[in-house]
């Protein structure tokens, strides 16, 4: 199987090229121009608010399955831009979607990655939050988010296209950056072990429960999704299992090298904090056989580990 994996250059992107690579694919990348791709593999310098410029990738490429990761992936930038983060994700998906479309080569499997966010307010005694759940985003990112979704469904029936929506919850591992929970208590405890801060670490709130998954184990969901998911059909990825952000915080102090004291940090509690968050996996459960294997603790172990070597 031959893949392009367009917005190849993030954090998920060089995961997914070794996974895909170790279960024998043929992956190319696309990256924007100046982006470093992880591995080695062929890559093309795309930025997908130029259409034509995706479909002379595509004829180059000629992949039998697209995964489409490109993204403004960020909550916090969201708001900031929200015009930059519509047009990626919406102009942008629509782009990709007119360009394969049009492409001389048919039957072009994509993967839309989509989010855990898309749900947004969820409704208490929703969860575990079912695939089919009414979606109520609650930032700018999770609309574009759930807009790309609804576009893929729309293209699927409309035009007869092979597209696989995901929606990705929480993902973690070495290489993340430090604005997600796991990744921030780990650098943060790198650098009070290396004497650079003292031996405090600042926390938001740690009473919200959220369902986390090894960014290796979500990769191996996208591969399995792209083997044997249903067209037309939307998946939660997700370990179906929410944990308080308190247990990562005890289990990341527990490998810590020296005591650390905890202080609350007002600027990291977030007034609309939903207090639990935990996706219903049956559906790619039962249509892949996919379920998460990496421990949290190995993951928090692994984290832990890449920033004390690359702080
Ligand atoms: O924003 P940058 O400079 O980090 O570049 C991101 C890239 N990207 C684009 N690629 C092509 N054309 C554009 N106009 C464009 N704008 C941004 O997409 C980055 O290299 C890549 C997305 O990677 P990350 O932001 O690291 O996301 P991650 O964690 O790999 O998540 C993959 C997907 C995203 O669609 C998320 O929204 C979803 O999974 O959860």
């Amino acid at each position: 199987m031959k893949a392009l994996i367009i917005g190849g250059a993030g954090f998920v992107g060089g995961y997914l090229i070794r996974e895909l690579a170790s279960a024998g694919w043929d992956a190319e990348v696309t990256c924007l121009p100046g982006e470093k791709i992880a591995a080695d593999c062929m890559r093309y310098e795309l930025d997908i608010l130029r259409k034509e410029d995706i479909a002379a990738v595509i004829a180059e490429s000629a992949p039998d399955v697209i995964f489409h990761l490109a993204a403004q992936s960020s909550v916090a930038v969201s708001w900031k831009k929200p015009g930059l983060t519509a047009e990626v994700n919406v102009i942008g998906t629509i782009n990709v979607l007119e360009a394969v479309r049009e492409a001389e080569k048919s039957g072009i499997r994509m993967l839309l990655i989509g989010s855990g966010e898309e749900y947004g307010f969820i409704r208490s005694g929703a969860c575990p939050i079912t695939e089919d759940e009414v979606l109520r985003p609650g930032n700018v990112y999770a609309a574009t988010k759930a807009c790309q979704g609804m576009l893929g469904e729309i293209y699927a029936r409309a035009y007869k296209m092979d597209i696989v929506m995901v929606r990705a919850f929480n993902h973690s591992g070495p290489g993340q950056l430090p604005a997600f929970v796991i990744s921030d208590f780990c650098r943060q405890i790198a650098e009070i072990e290396k004497g650079m801060r003292e031996p405090v670490i600042s926390v938001g709130n740690l009473e919200a429960m959220r369902d986390f998954t090894d960014v290796r184990d979500v990769v191996r969901a996208y591969r399995l999704l792209a083997e044997k998911g249903t067209p037309g059909q939307t998946y939660n990825v997700g370990r179906g299992k929410a944990v308080k952000i308190q247990y990562i915080l005890d289990t990341a102090l527990s490998m810590a090298a020296l005591p650390i004291e905890v202080r609350r940090d007002p600027a990291r509690m977030r007034a609309s904090d939903i207090p639990l968050i935990e996706p219903d996996t049956a559906k790619i459960r039962d249509d892949t056989g996919w379920s998460a294997e990496i421990s949290m603790e190995q993951t928090i172990n692994d984290t832990l580990g890449y920033w004390r070597n690359n702080i």
